[in-house]
């Protein structure tokens, strides 16, 4: 029996989103993002077909789901404003509806004890600033810039952690490579672009976050999945995962953390002729504002093998021309969701920040496990027993625990999610939470026996196994 007791004043909490949980209703102002447009254009990409109105409504229940959270041990909480909300043109004026609700919001959970985390982009693009190209264009760096500022002035007195983007490789993916994000592009030289504008509306928030003389943090968050080659020993392997490691991951890490972009990935961005346009002084503004924190998403590992296939050479290149993805035998998975449960993964992660990112302030700010049909474990009582979601926590925290005996700077960490929420085109598909919410009664909210257990941990801040 080990007794896992973590740091003082360790964050134990859990991220959400505004999209994935606001839910809107008559008259509050908020304005289309492309979620809303997309829905409406195709609902049957939507499981079940339900769609970004059918949230766990937060905007009206805000009291109940913050004493939840209080209730089950939260110090820590992340969402995050939705720009069509805050701004239904995307620039301009202001929802004054909008600035009401986040401010009680805030302010409710600032007076339960819970401090808020708030994030500026969660896959939410305005639908005019999509008209005109979303993170294509130049314009929304500069439509993201005055958002972000907007963020800092009217909230800043009460939110002190601040995050420019939530995974900015997911828009990326998504909506430029793999079609699970609207627009649903498939192209590699826009999908550099979009990167290169969100790395750069990263860095103008960051610079205006701290000329303006705000007193908290701001960082970024990103999902990270560590890429490990089918053989160690096989050069054609380590070369392919190092490659998906620079797409995926370094694309953002680099910058965001060092200022830089990996050399990797420019390489083969100039020898495709996909370079993305910049302006004077753009690579100057990355490098001089780097994150003062960074929040780790993880959730499942890459695993890679030299390229077997021969690549296409009658269509347009991609990133995956230079690797495949390895289906390794015997790999534990959640066979719900379709990802690898690789705990150690979280530790790899946590230790490469160590070794080669400086040691930099962090936090797991994104692990959990969704579920399908998890009302087949409700017990007599009505509660949910998840003990699978307990393991999967406890293993995970094992490792970060091992990483922060080490010497990683790891502040905390966050579960996602609090309450089960509405997930894309997912919808609700997978359950994350820790409170379950009834959606055939009017979003009825029970917590779960995880969300008992974690009540605990955060408590005794940590726990034996
Ligand atoms: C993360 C996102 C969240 C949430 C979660 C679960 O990548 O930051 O917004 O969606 O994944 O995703 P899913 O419901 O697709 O399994």
């Amino acid at each position: 029996m080990t007794n896992y007791v973590f740091p003082e004043n360790f964050w134990w909490g859990s991220a959400a989103s505004g999209p994935q949980t606001e839910g809107r209703v008559a008259g509050d102002g908020k304005g289309e993002n492309i979620w809303d447009h997309w829905y409406d254009l195709e609902p049957e990409k939507f499981f079940n077909q339900v769609g970004p109105s059918k949230t766990s409504q937060v905007y009206t229940k805000y009291k109940e789901d913050v004493a939840l959270m209080k209730a089950t041990g939260h110090n820590t909480f992340r969402t995050s404003i939705q720009w069509s909300r805050l701004l239904p043109n995307g620039t301009g004026k202001v929802n004054e509806q909008a600035v009401t609700f986040y401010r009680t919001y805030f302010e409710e959970l600032i007076e339960n004890g819970i401090e808020p985390f708030v994030n500026l982009f969660h896959f939410d693009m305005p639908m005019p600033l999509q008209e005109k190209g979303g993170w294509l264009a130049r314009e929304t760096v500069d439509a993201y810039a005055e958002y972000a500022k907007t963020c800092f002035e009217l909230f800043g007195d009460l939110v002190k952690k601040w995050f420019t983007h939530n995974e900015p490789i997911v828009p990326v993916e998504g909506g430029y490579l793999y079609q699970f994000h609207y627009p649903n592009h498939v192209n590699f030289k826009e999908a550099v672009q979009v990167g290169f504008h969100e790395n750069l509306a990263s860095a103008k928030a960051i610079q205006i976050y701290h000329e303006t003389g705000q007193d908290g943090e701001i960082g970024i968050i990103l999902n990270l999945t560590p890429s490990y080659p089918r053989d160690e020993n096989n050069a054609e392997d380590v070369k392919a995962a190092a490659i998906a490691d620079a797409f995926f991951n370094r694309s953002f890490l680099d910058p965001a953390v060092k200022g830089e972009f990996p050399q990797e990935l420019i390489d083969i961005v100039k020898e495709l002729d996909i370079m993305p346009v910049m302006e004077e002084g753009d690579l100057t503004i990355i490098q001089e504002n780097k994150v003062d924190l960074l929040g780790i998403n993880y959730y499942q590992p890459r695993r890679i093998k030299a390229k077997e296939t021969p690549i296409d050479k009658d269509r347009a290149p991609l990133p995956d021309d230079y690797f495949d993805n390895y289906d390794m035998p015997n790999k534990k998975m959640n066979p719900y969701r379709g990802w690898e449960i690789y705990e150690k993964g979280i530790y790899d992660i946590l230790t490469n920040t160590r070794e080669n990112y400086g040691n930099i302030k962090c936090f797991i700010s994104e692990n959990g496990m969704g579920v399908e049909g998890e009302e087949r474990y409700v017990n007599e009582q009505g509660m949910i027993e998840d003990d699978y979601r307990i393991e999967f926590v406890t293993d995970h925290l094992k490792y970060v625990h091992q990483a922060i005996q080490e010497g990683t700077n790891c502040l905390g960490y966050h579960m996602w999610t609090c309450m089960d929420n509405w997930s894309w085109t997912n919808a609700y598909k997978n359950r994350y939470g820790f409170i379950a919410v009834d959606l055939d009664q009017d979003g009825k909210r029970t917590i779960k026996k995880s969300g008992h257990w974690f009540k605990e941990v955060a408590t005794n801040n940590g726990f034996d196994a």
